[in-house]
């Protein structure tokens, strides 16, 4: 039976944010500035969410620091000074930590608090939620920020458990450095963390083995430090830096080239291939001729290209061709950029091992067991990745009207109205959720927080107690991001992209959990809806 009293009991919380990494935090700031009561749950015991967690050595960013930061407050880019190009995880989470104070966010985040259940209630239009410690909240919104690669996971090997010696997954890395010096180590996994593990580990280890399964094609990160000139510099060119981020196709510095690979000539296309190469940052992926992400030849070519460069930075040719992926083409995996990478592989104390010729059998509990031999480590370093996208909210016992469970309506990919909302689960907004725009994501970010405070300010302005996608609006939607990702050559790739992750049980099928039109589009598209009065939401 309806209850007489819907929507009208006050819940104690106006929004519940799940995670204070860079969505939640400033989610936090802009709902604050609204006056509304807002708590934010965060497992960890600290802020910054991904620049929190993985601590791993090397890890730093791939996207200029500058175009990567904040960009909400003038006073805040006024003050703050970034020591390099691509800084690193210590660097940035000072930031956060820095972002955190500047703006008084601590007082209403809950740390220790990992979020275990939301349930909706139809009587009260509000969110249940429970934390682990079974302790509970009631909010009218439940905003999510859980982040798109935040549910680490490890190996399905069998003896994981067996091994005697340190080991650790990269996004769960202690607080307390660890030393390799003198130690015989092994990485597993070469994705971004584990390229960038390795040739950190590499400078230290006694002897470093790498344990492949799928190479990755990577590409020269140039990072350097930036003066205190340049930093005056760069400060005085943020307005144009921020304007040209909100104009590139995925808001990178780098966007794509208007020409089509064939449309120069051979020696052209190579003075254009080695101009990227020799540049900072993502511009050799992002920054490429616009077709080599969807024409076979065109990406053949450019592969090519890289796998001379691999060919001639290892020294032995067998473990170049190791090195080199067979399977994939540059860039329909999410590129690795790297520091003196593949020189690693040419230093005497680093081994790699082909999984794909001699693969795992098991962990040990002295090291680690192929078909073909048997190595012994003092430490196991796993860089296996995550459960992408949709993981982190797998990991919630989220349920919607009636009971239904996010997890079994995803069940064969996500369905989402703008990436934001999902029909059925009302008041439940998604920052960084499945069917976004991902591409520079702090920038991403912002346009989606901004877009979901001006939906709680409408909500407030009109008294509205429930927030609800329409089916049709979700389905339109679904169908649009899924048309988007038709003629990539990314979304014939197994990859976290593609949602594949052969630990989890359930993702072996690549699915379309990613928006892949322009961040452009995708803004003109939410500013439409809004400009239309919310079409596609049914507000309550
Ligand atoms: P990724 O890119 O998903 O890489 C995980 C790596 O771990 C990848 O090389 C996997 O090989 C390997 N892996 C996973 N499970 C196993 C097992 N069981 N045996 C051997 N090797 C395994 O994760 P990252 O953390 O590097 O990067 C994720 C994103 O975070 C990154 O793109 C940035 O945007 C930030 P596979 O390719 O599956 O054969």
């Amino acid at each position: 039976m309806a209850d007489p009293q819907a929507g009208t009991a006050p819940a104690p919380f106006d929004a519940i944010i799940i995670g204070a990494g860079m969505s939640g935090l400033y989610q936090l700031h802009r709902l604050r500035e609204l006056g509304l009561r807002v708590r934010v749950l965060e497992a960890g015991t600290g802020v910054g969410g991904t620049w929190y967690w993985n601590r791993y050595p090397g890890a730093r960013f791939d996207s200029e620091s500058y175009s990567y930061a904040y960009s909400f407050s003038q006073e805040l880019l006024d003050e703050w000074d970034w020591s390099e190009h691509f800084a690193s995880q210590p660097e940035t989470l000072r930031y956060l930590n820095h972002v955190a104070d500047k703006f008084d966010l601590r007082r209403d985040i809950q740390f220790r608090s990992r979020v275990a259940a939301a349930h909706y209630q139809e009587a009260t239009r509000s969110w249940d939620v429970t934390l682990e410690d079974g302790s509970r909240f009631s909010s009218r919104f439940l905003i999510t920020a859980v982040g798109p690669l935040s549910a680490p996971t490890m190996p399905t090997i069998p003896g994981v458990e067996t091994f005697r010696g340190q080991s650790c997954h990269t996004a769960r890395w202690p607080h307390e450095p660890i030393s390799f010096e003198g130690k015989r180590v092994a990485v597993i996994g070469t994705g971004a963390t584990g390229v960038q593990t390795i040739q950190e580990v590499a400078k230290t280890a006694g002897h470093l083995t790498v344990f492949q399964r799928t190479p990755n094609w990577c590409a020269p990160l140039l990072n350097s430090k930036i003066g205190a000139e340049e930093m005056v510099a760069l400060r005085t060119g943020y307005p144009e830096m921020f304007q040209r981020c909100q104009e590139t196709f995925a808001c990178f510095l780098h966007t794509p080239d208007p020409r089509r690979t064939f449309d120069v000539s051979d020696e052209e296309r190579e003075a254009f291939w080695e101009k990227r190469y020799a540049e900072p940052g993502f511009g050799i992926w992002q920054g490429n001729f616009r077709d080599v992400l969807t024409d076979r030849r065109a990406n053949a070519a450019l592969s090519d290209f890289v796998a001379r460069k691999i060919r001639q930075r290892v020294k032995d040719p067998k473990v170049a061709e190791t090195l080199i992926p067979k399977n994939h083409g540059f860039g329909t995996r999410r590129v690795p950029l790297e520091t003196r990478y593949y020189e690693v592989y040419n230093q005497d104390n680093v081994t790699l091992v082909d999984l794909l010729q001699t693969p795992i059998e098991r962990i040990t509990p002295t090291g680690i067991k192929t078909s073909d031999a048997e190595y012994e480590f003092d430490i196991i370093i796993y860089a296996t990745g995550f459960d992408a996208i949709t993981g982190s909210f797998d990991r919630i016992d989220i349920r919607g009207v009636d009971g239904e469970q996010l997890k079994e309506r995803w069940k064969y990919g996500p369905e989402t109205y703008l990436g934001v909302m999902v029909n059925g689960f009302p008041n439940m907004m998604m920052l960084i959720g499945p069917h976004m725009a991902l591409g520079n994501i702090p920038r991403s970010i912002e346009y989606n927080v901004d877009w979901v405070a001006n939906l709680m300010r409408h909500a407030r302005d009109h008294d509205l107690t429930r927030l609800e996608a329409t089916a049709a609006g979700v389905t339109t939607w679904t169908d649009h991001v899924k048309s988007l990702g038709e003629g990539l050559l990314s979304n014939e790739v197994d990859s976290w992209m593609t949602g594949v992750n052969r630990n989890v049980a359930g993702k072996q099928v690549r699915i379309v959990n990613r928006y892949s039109g322009s961040a452009p589009a995708y803004r003109a598209k939410c500013d439409e809806v809004v400009a239309k009065g919310y079409e596609g939401l049914v507000l309550a």
